[in-house]
């Protein structure tokens, strides 16, 4: 990890600076893929796979069967985990429920707001390294409790044209009953035209690597909705002479084994603690299975050391990251000066795992500084809200006046006609 010891304020920028991938010209591909989806359907899809992931597939649709089979190959201490994991997604979520906002503005004009789950919703699971099942109950479950009618999962298959069975039951045990083996930027666009067999979405949801996170973008510009713009996972720790070491180690180490680019940053209040901190790192980074990428991504990390508490404040909302990670004594005022963070993990005992898995929270947070400007997934990302009115004669009479004025002033005189014929009308009738 690169150290910088109390770094001028001067320096800030550099240090909350994302590693930058070498971004290749993404969009042509994204643009060919696309276009054959939308001329050929399932067909270009198909070839797409066979070309993409290896797989010979008669159909990109996921069987019965093929999901019955899958809840053998697991065990059932997973099945019991996944299932604590969905309760608490599940009470988390429909805590958010929205109610019914209605006002009276002014004597009779009377304004409502109902929020509604987006029809059709789709939903992207990487394959990769590492199969995120638990991503399947992230979105999932929020989209069930928004009371969306139709939710569509896409997956890449293995070469042997198989999908990883986790990702499978957490499908199943989710409600999710349209499961598609397709992957990259040609499930995306599938989900963005839609095929003889994979339904067009109205929204998209899901992580994935460059080629997904462009044909994303490419979907937004054609009118789907997304989600948020995806990047590489990150975590902060601040951490003062009360976090131990060996736990802060851990939270570093369990976001820098998600990918090379991911990146992990420690704040602490004294150089005092650079030591054990160092050394607690070599000591778990040896024995990780997956070292070989958390060790990239360490490189690309860094422990800055802050002296004062404001200063810290400040340094980390600049950053503003994916998961931040509070371990100190004055936690009070670090939580109360939070402005920009994705997820807040609260001293020695919560994890930043707890959130990824099964604590309740969404895990799908905005990275590479947009959560000065995004929430993460909940549940109103599958929801959208309808506005209501009823005027009363007695109502249009109350604000009509002003109405005209304004349409008036904007030039737009059918706008106040639409007032006047109804004042006249009302007039003749003398109310
Ligand atoms: N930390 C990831 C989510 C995840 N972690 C899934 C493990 N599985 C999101 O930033
Ligand atoms: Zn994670």
């Amino acid at each position: 990890m690169i150290v910088s010891l109390y770094p001028k304020k001067s320096e800030w920028a550099a240090l909350t600076q994302r590693p930058v991938l070498e971004q290749q010209n993404l969009q042509s591909t994204v643009d060919g893929v696309f276009d054959a989806i939308k001329t050929n359907g399932d067909q270009a899809v198909l070839s797409f796979t066979e070309r993409f992931d290896k797989a010979q597939l008669s159909s990109s649709v996921v069987s019965d069967q093929e999901i019955k089979a899958a809840q053998q190959r697991i065990s059932d201490e997973l099945k019991a985990a996944i299932q604590l994991a969905a309760q608490n997604i599940e009470t988390f979520h429909a805590a958010q429920k929205p109610g019914r906002v209605e006002v009276e503005t002014a004597p009779g004009v009377v304004c409502w707001q109902e929020a509604k789950g987006i029809q059709k919703v789709g939903i992207y699971i990487p394959g990769g390294t590492a199969p995120l099942f638990s991503t399947v109950l992230m979105l999932a479950i929020p989209a069930t409790i928004a009371g969306c009618d139709e939710i569509v999962l896409c997956t890449p298959p293995g070469s042997d044209g198989s999908v990883n069975p986790a990702i499978l039951f957490a499908a199943q045990y989710a409600g999710v009953k349209q499961v598609y083996k397709v992957g990259g930027i040609q499930a995306i666009g599938a989900m963005t035209f839609g095929t003889e067999s994979i339904p067009k979405v109205d929204k998209i949801f899901g992580p994935g690597n460059q080629y997904v996170t462009a044909a994303k973008q490419r979907a937004a510009q054609l009118g789907v909705a997304i989600d948020m713009p995806a990047g590489p996972s990150e975590l902060l720790v601040m951490a003062d002479e009360t976090a131990v070491p060996a736990f802060v180690v851990s939270d570093l180490l369990s976001q820098a084994e998600h990918g090379i680019d991911s990146q992990v940053i420690c704040v602490i209040k004294s150089e005092s603690q650079v030591r054990a901190i160092q050394s607690e790192l070599e000591a778990q980074l040896a024995v990780l299975p997956r070292k070989e990428i958390a060790q990239k991504a360490i490189a690309n990390s860094k422990i800055i050391c802050i002296a004062e508490d404001q200063d810290c404040v400040d340094f980390i909302n600049e950053y503003a990251p994916e998961h931040y990670i509070l371990c100190v004594q004055n936690e009070d005022f670090y939580l109360d000066q939070v402005r920009n963070a994705g997820s807040v993990f609260i001293g020695n005992y919560t994890p930043e795992s707890a959130g990824d898995y099964a604590s309740g929270t969404n895990h799908t947070l905005p990275t590479n500084g947009y959560a000065k400007s995004y929430s993460g997934v909940n549940l109103d990302s599958f929801m959208k809200k309808i506005t209501f009115q009823r005027i009363t004669a007695t109502g249009i009479q109350n604000i009509g006046p002003a109405i005209e004025h304004m349409a008036a002033a904007e030039l737009l005189d059918a706008h106040k006609n639409a007032v006047t014929v109804r004042l006249d009308y009302l007039k003749t009738r003398g109310e």
